[in-house]
């Protein structure tokens, strides 16, 4: 169920925000308390010594100094002020040690969108909205492309600036699944109030669902930049692995003494092994063997990967998989 706010306050919703707005409400009771204290004694003073009918113009006494009344109006708010102090430090502390076990999605704020974006083994996946799980410490790491901005969720109780040239980071755990409130809250240009989306907290299954749906499989060029770039080249010259450079149709000699042609479904199926068994045949004159990719490439990045080579050295023409979308 949805939290529900207070006269003063909107809901609460995420684990901090009991957190941060009992140090508000002792803040807030606090100043009326003084506030009533001081505007009644101002009012009973100036009734009580007030210039009566028929009195006639006389001096206040000449008394300077109460040396017990000073030191309790020091003594008493510098208590409560160290009182304010401690407590807000411990709540600053919490609000921003960030858990390990926190989930990390990088936001880009520009003008004038929010990009959320989600890293998964299977790849990366895209909102403009914040989707997030519940009861799951949940980081964000932002920068900005252009302009200051700054992201607000009123019901988290947490807001920090996404800055140009900077990585900020936030954390927060949500408590309730249901739709919340994000702001920009910087005047970051015309279209400021664009930035007004919401933050969708989901339960763990829908969570998954959303994943599975807006996590698009990486393309080769990603996942070649991601891991296979280290070892082999694009140019033909010789790495740590063999280049990649005419490697669809090129013989390759193994340790064995064995060869393969790499083409067609062999040539594919070759790949494949190469990624998830490496060591099942090694290509001769290459001292160092190759890590197997089990876990890091999904049997459909197979699929870019072969048809990222197959169409590596036909500049133009675009593998299947990459056209379209
Ligand atoms: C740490 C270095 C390293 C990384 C990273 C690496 N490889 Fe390799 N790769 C090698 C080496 C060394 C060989 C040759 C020896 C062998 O066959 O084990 C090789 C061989 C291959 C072959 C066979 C080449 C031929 O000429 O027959 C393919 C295909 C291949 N790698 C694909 C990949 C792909 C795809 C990636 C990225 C997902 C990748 N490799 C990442 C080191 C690496
Ligand atoms: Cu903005």
């Amino acid at each position: 169920m949805e939290p529900k706010g207070t006269f003063l306050l909107p809901p609460q919703a995420s684990t901090i925000a009991p957190e941060i707005d009992a140090l508000y409400m002792f803040i807030f009771y606090l100043s009326v308390f003084f506030f009533i204290v001081i505007t009644a004694g101002t009012l009973y003073f100036a009734v009580k010594y007030r210039k009566k009918e028929g009195e006639s113009f006389s001096l206040t006494s000449g008394l300077r100094h109460n040396t017990k009344l000073e030191i309790i109006w020091s003594v008493i708010p510098t208590i409560l002020f160290m009182i304010i102090f401690a407590w807000g430090w411990k709540v600053f502390l919490q609000a921003h040690a960030i858990p390990a076990n926190a989930k990390t999605i990088h936001v880009q704020a520009n003008q004038w969108a929010w990009n959320f974006q989600y890293s998964t083994l299977k790849g990366i996946g895209n909102s403009n909205d914040l989707y997030i799980p519940v009861n799951q410490p949940i980081k964000l790491s932002m920068y900005s492309k252009d302009v200051i901005h700054s992201l607000f969720i009123p019901d988290f109780r947490v807001k920090m600036d996404a800055l140009p040239g900077r990585n900020t980071t936030l954390w927060f755990e949500a408590t309730a699944v249901g739709e919340y409130d994000l702001y920009c809250t910087e005047y970051c240009g015309l279209d400021h109030s664009r930035m007004n989306r919401t933050v969708h907290v989901l339960s763990e299954e829908d969570y998954a669902a959303f994943l599975a749906d807006v996590v698009q499989p990486r393309k080769f060029d990603e996942i070649y930049q991601a891991s296979c770039r280290s070892c082999h080249s694009l140019d033909g010259s010789i790495g740590t692995g063999p280049t990649f450079k005419g490697l669809w149709g090129r013989t390759s000699e193994f340790t064995d003494g064995t060869s393969l042609t790499i083409v067609g479904d062999v040539g594919a199926k070759y790949i494949r092994d190469s990624v998830y068994n490496p060591n099942l045949q090694r290509v001769k004159g290459f001292s160092q063997a190759m890590p197997t990719h089990k876990n890091s490439i999904t049997e459909e990045e197979i699929q870019h990967i072969v048809d990222g080579l197959k169409f590596l050295d036909q500049p133009g023409e675009q593998p299947p998989s990459e056209q379209g979308n």
